[in-house]
């Protein structure tokens, strides 16, 4: 049984790599390609993945299932890279049911969201981020009943095949929704009279919501928080010189590739980008 860690604390001066929404699916083989160089080519003794590193993720037993080629073939890369590499796992609002046959079988341990992490002489917030976007309402109301145990044992109990096509119809229902979000968004910014009367509401671009970040820094005693999530790579500015550090989301298929590791090394993050 796996205990799902809320603080890491890393001792040791070895560089530390933190990646998340990878989005891995069998469709995108060329993701799969850089990030498996990326995992033999990196000098990090620490790799932190923050959610949605698989595209979808319906339960474990899936990896018994002959449709599981590839994500077997992830599951053993981490594995192998686990024996240099200590790797650690955060759900994302995608893989949320990946559970402890997944994590032991690559080796993988579990984090809390948030997580505390001690390392290089710094204090550092790590989180998915879904859960701080408190402008999107439904996901939120949504995110609640999937991450209930009773909700995710009744789901775990129905046949594989009929939980890959619900993840396929919430996938497509994800899609929908963020299309609709989208045009309304273009539309409200079209007809506004100036540029600032609209701003970045909850209309179109749900973000982490800069309070509710300022005060999860607060509380873990940290000046930094990393997380994915919400496809905005960058750094933002929070209150008392506190800032979020938003991970890129990887695609090599797009021109240019989003291909991106945030690198923690001798105190200092940086972004290195693949290719
Ligand atoms: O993922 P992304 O980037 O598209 O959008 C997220 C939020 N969406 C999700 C859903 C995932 O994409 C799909 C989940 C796959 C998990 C597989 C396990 C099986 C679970 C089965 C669940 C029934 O996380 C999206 C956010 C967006 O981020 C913000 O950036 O807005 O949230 C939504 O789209 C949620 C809707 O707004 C709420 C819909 C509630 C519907 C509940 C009915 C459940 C039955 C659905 C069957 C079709
Ligand atoms: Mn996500």
């Amino acid at each position: 049984m796996h205990h799902p860690l809320s603080e890491v604390v890393l001792e040791g001066t070895g560089c530390i790599d933190f990646i998340s929404d990878l989005h891995l699916q069998p469709s995108e083989p060329l993701s799969f390609d850089a990030w498996s160089r990326y995992m033999r080519a990196t000098p990090a003794s620490s790799l932190f993945i923050l959610g949605d590193f698989f595209e979808v993720w319906a339960g474990d037993d899936f990896l018994d299932s002959e449709l599981a080629d590839f994500e077997n073939r992830c599951i053993n890369v981490i594995k192998e890279h686990s024996q240099r590499m200590s790797i650690y796992f955060m759900a994302g609002n995608r893989d949320f049911l990946l559970k402890d046959k997944a994590l032991t079988a690559a080796n993988m341990k579990e984090l809390v969201d948030p997580c505390l992490l001690k390392a290089q002489g710094h204090r550092y917030a790590l989180s998915h981020g879904d859960a701080m976007c408190l402008t999107d309402v439904e996901y939120l109301k949504f995110r609640v009943m999937v991450r209930d145990e009773r909700w995710q044992t009744q789901f775990l109990s129905k046949p594989l095949e009929e939980r890959l096509a619900i993840a396929k119809a919430m996938r497509a229902k994800s899609e929908e929704e963020k299309a609709k979000y989208k045009s309304a968004f273009e539309a409200s910014k079209s007809s506004a009279q100036s540029s600032n009367s609209m701003g970045s509401s909850s209309i179109g671009l749900h973000d982490v919501d800069t309070d509710f970040a300022s005060s999860l820094l607060e509380s873990l005693e940290c000046d930094t928080l990393i997380h994915g999530h919400t496809h905005r790579p960058g750094e933002y500015p929070l209150k008392d010189g506190k800032r979020r550090l938003v991970l890129s989301d990887w695609d090599a298929s797009s021109s240019p590739a989003r291909l991106e590791v945030l690198r923690l090394d001798k105190g200092q993050l940086t972004r290195h980008t693949l290719s």
